[in-house]
């Protein structure tokens, strides 16, 4: 289909969606449950939305989906490359009644595809760095699901790569990409021999949940909670934007788990 179907976007569009009043019924898989105070997460995830607004992009809100708890959370439900919208198969059942309004929201901006029940599949296990498209293989997503979504990049020129990262629940639990060749990892849950010719950058020991970040523009969005990790960030020259994301933390979210971000 050709590109001049879709709605051209100037700047990087940011789609959000509001904390869900059944938050508290989160998925939880090496967390403990602890109570969640909704008004706080929202107030925290209204601060985020203001970051991401403010370092460049237009929002795009979703519908709120109360019934579903892990709504918030949307980058898991799609992998978006600048020629095509994937929406996936979450590995987590509970979390696919929320791909459909994804879906809706970025058939204006892409054509969209979706994968089958035949894998599984989260965005949270997807970290592209240009025509690089890692994805992580664990409880979220396996073989199948990968195999799937090579079918539809590999054809568009992406070279899609195997990555496994130990006790993480995603791939971007234990790295994110943080630009200028760096990415931001903890190494006890992946290894940098997997990623071609980048320069490591480690979290601080005592903050393991410290490698999820997003690089907007020259900044780099990061959580405010963790200080030791943010000095090595700028000591590496980067200039950081904190924000509050101890409330989410809590559903084992983190700042990228929240936003689909596409250019
Ligand atoms: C879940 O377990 O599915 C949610 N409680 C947390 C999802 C976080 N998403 C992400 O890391 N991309």
């Amino acid at each position: 289909m050709a590109r001049d179907h879709f709605l051209e976007t100037a700047m990087p569009i940011a789609f959000v969606r509001t904390v869900s009043e059944s938050i508290h019924n989160c998925e939880l898989t090496h967390m403990d449950q602890e109570t969640i105070d909704l008004d706080h997460a929202r107030s925290q995830h209204a601060t985020y939305v203001d970051a991401l607004r403010l370092l460049g992009c237009e929002i795009q809100q979703l519908p709120q989906l109360d019934h579903q708890p892990d709504a918030v959370f949307v980058e898991d439900t799609a992998v978006v490359v600048p020629e095509l919208a994937i929406l996936t198969n979450p590995g987590a059942a509970s979390r696919r009644g929320e791909v459909d309004t994804v879906g809706e929201a970025l058939a204006e901006f892409r054509p969209v595809v979706r994968l089958t029940n035949d894998g599984n599949l989260e965005g949270g296990d997807v970290l592209r760095i240009e025509n690089q498209v890692h994805v992580g293989c664990a409880s979220r997503t396996n073989e199948a699901g990968i195999l799937e979504l090579r079918s539809h990049l590999e054809p568009l020129g992406y070279d899609v790569i195997t990555i496994r990262h130990g006790e993480a629940l995603h791939l971007k639990t234990a790295c994110t990409y943080l630009g200028d060749g760096v990415l931001l990892l903890n190494r006890n849950w992946v290894d940098i021999e997997d990623f071609d010719e980048l320069e490591p950058l480690e979290c601080h020991p005592d903050e393991p949940f410290a490698c999820n970040a997003i690089r907007l523009g020259d900044s780099v969005l990061f959580p405010e909670e963790f200080i030791q990790t943010r000095k090595r960030i700028e000591a590496r020259g980067f200039n950081v934007h904190p924000v509050p994301a101890s409330e989410l933390a809590k559903a084992e979210g983190g700042l990228t788990c929240s936003s689909i971000i596409i250019d």
